[in-house]
């Protein structure tokens, strides 16, 4: 048993999954250390960091002995055991379940969406990219982002009227999206719409661009 406080997240900013624990600390204020891991630093091949996350995947966090893996899992934590006052993380039930949906609609639907044209269009080499799983993954995000954008006409964040747990992980997917140049799908003869083909989604997202606890995460380069 440790005595050790010290709030640590494991994981490269490059990841989007890490970045929103990174910008969960930021909204809570807290202090926290960062430690670079995974895809180009390592760490998450050693044994020890396996103890912890098994997945040998990033964002980790641990404080003394607890550690947790799954970056909701972790956002939500954080919002839960730091956040009370802000109720980041809804006291009420139907609150909390609500921001709850919104979180794994992000991880199970948004990002199988949208992540295989990141993936194409900013890890995979220019020679070696493939124009139809681009296509693909705009023809699923753009009807999703209608969906968002009807949420977000009768409500100002994703959870309500005030900023909460659920607008991290949507946030992340959105600066991830629209950080993608409209000019790289053109380069694969793929149209995509352009974010003010969607107003209430781009009133919300600027929104959370101006909160100063996003910095470092949603105007982070993509890589
Ligand atoms: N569902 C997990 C996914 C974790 C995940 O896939 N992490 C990626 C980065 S986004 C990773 O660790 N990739 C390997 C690496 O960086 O070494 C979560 O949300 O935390």
């Amino acid at each position: 048993m440790t005595t050790d406080s010290t709030i640590h997240l494991w994981g490269r900013i490059s990841s989007l999954n890490v970045r929103k624990t990174v910008w969960a600390a930021q909204e809570l204020g807290l202090d926290f250390q960062r430690t670079d891991a995974g895809v180009g630093f390592g760490v998450t091949t050693t044994a020890e960091f396996q103890l912890k996350n098994p997945n040998a995947l990033v964002p980790l966090l641990e404080i003394g002995d607890f550690v947790l893996w799954e970056s909701n899992a972790i956002v939500r934590y954080l919002c839960a055991r730091f956040g009370a006052e802000l109720n980041f993380y809804p006291t009420e039930l139907e609150a909390r379940f609500d921001a709850e949906r919104w979180m794994d609609w992000q991880q199970t639907t948004f990002n199988r969406a949208g992540g295989p044209a990141f993936i194409q269009l900013v890890r995979v080499a220019a020679e070696a990219r493939n124009a139809d799983v681009i296509q693909q993954s705009v023809a699923a995000t753009e009807p999703l982002l209608a969906l968002l954008d009807t949420h977000l006409q009768n409500h100002a964040y994703m959870g309500g009227d005030s900023f909460g747990m659920a607008d991290i992980p949507l946030g992340c997917e959105m600066h991830r999206w629209w950080g993608m140049r409209t000019a790289q799908f053109d380069a694969y003869g793929v149209t995509r719409q352009e974010l003010q083909a969607f107003p209430n989604v781009q009133r919300w997202f600027v929104q959370l661009q101006q909160r100063p606890a996003s910095r470092g995460v949603l105007d982070a380069t993509l890589s």
